[in-house]
């Protein structure tokens, strides 16, 4: 198991595309953290006000410096997560 310390998923519970990534990150072994932002006011704000829309999926990913990604769409999602942890990565 891979946890990823830069990487939080916002989703909500019932929602198929956020079904697809969790799946992904099962299948990959990698733990991020998870943020319902259906059932937590404070994480569909936070979700708004950095990404810039409350649509789930949205993958966010700090960067070193601290910077942040919001990434959207679940096939984005998912391609990413592949790139980075399956076995097509480049070391
Ligand atoms: N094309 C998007 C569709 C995502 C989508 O439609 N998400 C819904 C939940 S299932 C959403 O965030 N709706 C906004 C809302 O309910 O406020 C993807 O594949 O990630």
């Amino acid at each position: 198991m891979t946890i990823a310390k830069d990487l939080a998923l916002y989703h909500f519970a019932h929602c198929p595309f956020c079904a697809f990534v969790r799946r992904e990150l099962d299948k990959l072994g990698v733990q991020v953290d998870i943020r319902d932002a259906g059932a937590d006011p404070t994480h569909r704000k936070a979700l708004k006000e950095g990404g810039g829309k409350v649509q789930v999926p949205c993958l966010l990913i700090t960067g070193d410096d601290g910077s942040e990604t919001w990434l959207y769409e679940s096939m984005d999602i998912v391609a990413y997560l592949k790139k980075r942890f399956g076995k097509e990565k480049v070391a």
